[in-house]
């Protein structure tokens, strides 16, 4: 923990600590003036006397990926700094630094740093250790491993990750890992975040990713930027310059946040919904276009699924073979070649997959009804009706829009008013915004956090079908423009995917409780985490601490620093940190390959993951499972001939650094209006929902339908908890950590020195609480420890702590005791705000 006793920094202190490391005398060495250091920034360039400068990327999963100088003297990290992008000219809006990057020479030095492979000497998570050699500890996983896949079958060994290194060889974008655990026929254990945004706008538009959005450069673009629970200037660093200048060019800012946080402070209207209820908003934003009459009629007709007419029996469109229409025969569109551009290639206007031919394929269309009354192929009605049903037979259809209006009729701004506790002129006010395009609307993570994020993502690019704003300059609704999985799929031709299904981690406990999985045998025994801190990240540590580490043989854990996963493991190996390895990584905000050569030799006895594959994979008895270097790795990655168009290769990215990697700057998706879905329109009634992970579990099919408001699992007002429990508990990106990383970070621990949790003064008040003091934040699941801090931007009927402190740095529990492991069967996501909690003081024992 940090030296200082208070959150003051003081400058004797900043010196003593930035001295011991740099490794120049402290004593009356004089601090830099503000403007020299402003001109250091600018440059971003400057050696220190006997300095070489090496280019590296700082690459957690803070989504920033910033290219960094690494300060190296002899043989040692000094110092970081800031080093311009070369793909960026422009600005230099891309170029930058944080606290956390301008520290890491005290984490790679840093006190918990593992140094050496180590074997539980006590009870688990008794924290006694003792040191073996790479040798034993590679002898004693493989045999374990051999002995669990004997007794309970090859699935029994399971691996799994978080975001902890974002590269290509090393990290969370490698192929490697894959290789080797599909060699073993191991279980991959998929993290479960991030997911319901992804799954409520991809079922619409289909996929090109994960998180898709116009490029933040095309902010400016747009006459206002909705920012629907994202903390950009905290949790998006690489984004808020983009923001900023819209804003400064006259861009309307709207932030939609129960929490007064530092981006609603810079916005034109910031509406501090009630949690958890944006589909609502949304819903009766759309009620209010449509009242209005002022929804995009021509741009649903053309572009969406509104004029088709779905059968109530089955839920689907009809089409016209259903009317006995034979399917056509049409010509078959080019396929796509171009790596961000594959979407043409899946439009298919309902393709019945038979091919009828050489250059043409059978489609069968949907129907429409026509403005003379009949029913026909939607090519070739010359009006297709939005509104109307049809009587084919005994079933009785109506069109897709028809349904939306029932739904969305339901939410007049009055009962919107009351669900989202906001006055019912915003909500007409922010209709006729949203109307009075182009709009950009970014969806960040607060929605996502509750059971039914799913629906409100699925309302969002919703409201989208209704305005047309979308794919072009200026006008898009989507998640933040990380676009990590076309990124990762696209431009990792390599990349190898897993072979046995993945398993979701909420489904973990179940399994690991059970020993089953779909029904049959699946009992898992061993888990190997590399990049991730799952035991402080995930929900419910009792209930993966009971269930999941209580029928656990052996877990292993791969990391630079003691994190609360290392605690709690078996056996630990003492991975590089990022500076110690060559690499390359996918700067996917800005759609660019970023280069990370080698600072320095591995620390201690720590091996680079890829080494520590190789060495399993020999223990395994596969020797040769990696026959080429990192160095060959990085070239058969980029070097491919659909990069090669664009100019890419590796050797190319040593030179230049930083290579951009997409067609057009800024970067729009579904320009054009070619969605990536069966009917090549935004498909906003949904024929059959997609699972983010099966295990056969239930849902209710009606209700994917559409997009609908409902409950979440617990942070309502009446929920079942609700008599115990009345304030709904939130999270924040912490400024000062990425996750859990850089939580042992001495320089960053005298600003940030221990837990703390936001209230609203009303609300602790009315329990007798005073700023400052220790408080139990519990529940029925856990309890977590911490400083209360008084501050009136907490909505009243919510608490906000900064995530991911380790367990070991509360004074008692950690935040995520208290989170529930409920999941909406569709998102499979981890609800990280559906929580309800009460408060009060807590005497140290
Ligand atoms: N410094 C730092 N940056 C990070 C990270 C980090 O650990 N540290 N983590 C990264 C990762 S992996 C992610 S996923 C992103 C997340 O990025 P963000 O989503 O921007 O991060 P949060 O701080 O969780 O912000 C969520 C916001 O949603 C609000 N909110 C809560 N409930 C609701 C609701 O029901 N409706 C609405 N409209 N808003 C709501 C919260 O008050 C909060 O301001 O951040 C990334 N950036
Ligand atoms: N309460 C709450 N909890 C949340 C969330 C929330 O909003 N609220 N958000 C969730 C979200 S969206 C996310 S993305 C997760 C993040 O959860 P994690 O992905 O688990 O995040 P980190 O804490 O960054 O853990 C990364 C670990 O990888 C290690 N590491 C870094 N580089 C390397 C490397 O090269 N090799 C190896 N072997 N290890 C390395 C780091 O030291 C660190 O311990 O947290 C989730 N948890
Ligand atoms: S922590 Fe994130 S924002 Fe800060 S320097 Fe590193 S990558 Fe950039
Ligand atoms: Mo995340």
């Amino acid at each position: 923990m940090a030296e200082t006793k208070s959150g003051a920094l003081t400058r004797r202190g900043f010196l003593k600590t930035t001295a011991a490391l740099a490794g120049v005398a402290a004593a009356g060495a004089a601090a830099p003036t503000l403007t020299a250091l402003a001109a250091e920034y600018g440059t971003g360039q400057v050696a220190g006397e006997g300095e070489q400068l090496v280019c590296g990327v700082c690459r957690g999963n803070c989504f920033g990926q910033c290219k960094i100088n690494v300060h190296v003297r002899d043989g040692k990290v000094v110092k970081t700094s800031r080093r311009p992008f070369n793909s960026w000219p422009e600005g230099g809006a891309w170029d930058r630094i944080c606290l956390r990057g301008l520290s890491h020479p005290y984490t790679v030095y840093g006190e918990r740093r593992i140094q050496y492979p180590m074997r539980r000497a006590g009870e688990r998570g008794s924290g006694q250790w003792e040191r073996i050699t790479w040798d034993e500890a590679i002898k004693e996983i493989t045999d374990e491993w051999k002995r669990i896949q004997a007794e309970y079958g090859d699935q029994a060994v399971a691996y799994t990750r978080g975001s902890g290194n974002l590269a290509s060889i090393n990290g969370v974008g490698s192929p490697l890992f894959n290789v080797l655990f599909n060699k073993i026929n191991a279980t991959q254990i998929k993290i479960a975040r991030d997911q319901a945004n992804t799954r409520g706008i991809n079922r619409v538009v289909g996929s090109l990713g994960d998180w898709v959005l116009n490029s933040t450069q095309d902010y400016i673009n747009s006459k206002t930027v909705f920012v629907w629970g994202a903390n950009i200037t905290d949790a998006q660093a690489q984004d808020w310059p983009h923001v900023a200048n819209a804003v400064e060019a006259g861009v309307k800012l709207v932030v939609i946040d129960p929490i007064y946080t530092q981006l609603a402070s810079k916005a034109d209207l910031w509406i501090p919904i009630q949690p958890a209820t944006d589909a609502a908003l949304t819903l009766s934003m759309m009620y209010v276009m449509i009242d209005e009459d002022a929804i995009n009629k021509p741009f649903m007709k053309d572009h969406t699924v509104a004029p088709f007419l779905v059968r109530s029996d089955t839920g689907k469109f009809l089409h016209m073979s259903d009317l006995g229409v034979a399917p056509r025969e049409v010509p078959v569109e080019a396929q796509a070649t171009n790596i961000d551009a594959a979407r043409s290639s899946s439009v298919n206007y309902g393709a019945t997959g038979a091919s009828a031919g050489a250059g043409t394929k059978l489609i069968d269309p949907y129907a429409v009804l026509d403005a003379d009354g009949v029913v026909k192929a939607v090519e070739d009605a010359t009006d297709p009706q939005l509104e109307g049903t049809y009587q084919f037979g005994d079933v009785e259809c109506a069109t897709a829009y028809t349904l939306l209006k029932e739904e969305v009729m339901q939410y007049p701004p009055e009962k919107a008013s009351d669900i989202c506790k906001i006055p019912a002129e915003d909500i007409v006010e922010l209709a006729h915004i949203a109307l009075d395009g182009p709009c950009i609307h970014r969806l960040g993570w607060g929605s996502n956090s509750y059971t039914n994020g799913v629906h409100a993502a699925h309302a969002a690019i919703t409201m989208a079908a209704l305005t047309g704003q979308i794919g072009y300059s200026g006008a898009g609704t989507g998640a933040c423009n990380w676009n990590s999985g076309s990124g990762t799929n696209m431009l990792l031709p390599n990349m190898t995917a897993a072979k046995n299904p993945l398993i979701s981690a909420l489904f973990l406990p179940e399994i690991m409780r059970t020993g089953k999985y779909m029904g049959k045998d699946h009992p898992i025994k061993a888990l190997y985490v590399y990049s991730g801190n799952p035991i402080t990240n995930q929900v419910n540590t009792n209930e993966y601490l009971n269930d999941i580490l209580g029928n656990l043989e052996l877990l292993v854990t791969a990391d630079y620093t003691y994190t609360d996963t290392v605690h709690y493991s078996d056996i630990v190996l003492p991975a590089c940190h990022w500076f110690e390895a060559e690499d390359i990584v996918l700067l996917t905000g800005a759609q660019c390959y970023e280069y990370n050569a080698k600072a320095i030799d591995p620390l201690y006895e720590s091996k680079t993951d890829s080494d520590i594959l190789r060495l399993l994979a020999a223990g395994m008895g596969y020797p040769d499972l990696f026959p080429l270097t990192d160095e060959e790795y990085c070239h058969k990655i980029l070097d491919t001939p659909a990069l090669a168009a664009r100019g890419i290769s590796f050797d190319e990215l040593k030179e230049k650094e930083d290579l951009y990697y997409k067609s057009t700057k800024p970067w729009i998706p579904w320009a054009g209006n070619s969605f990536m879905t069966p009917s090549g329109r935004m498909e906003f009634y949904v024929e059959e929902p997609e699972l983010q992970f099966d295990m056969g579990q239930e849902y209710d099919r009606d209700r994917e339908h559409l997009p609908r408001y409902f409950n979440p699992t617990e942070a309502y007002e009446g929920s079942p908890q609700w008599d115990k429990y009345k304030l709904i508990l939130l999270s924040e990106r912490p400024r000062f950590r990425v996750h859990s990383m850089f939580s042992d970070n001495k320089y960053l621990r005298e600003l940030d020195p221990e837990p703390t949790v936001k209230i609203n003064p009303a609300d602790a008040e009315a329990r007798g609480l005073a700023d400052g003091e220790y408080v139990e934040v519990y529940n029925d699941r856990g309890h977590a420890v911490a400083k209360l801090v008084y501050n009136d931007a907490i909505r009243p009927g919510c608490m906000v702590y900064p995530k991911s402190w380790q367990m070991s740095q509360h004074k008692a529990g950690c935040w995520s005791e208290l989170l529930t492991s409920a999941y909406d069967p569709v998102g499979v996501n981890e609800s990280y705000f559906d929580n309800l909690v009460e408060v009060r003081a807590w005497k140290e024992a």
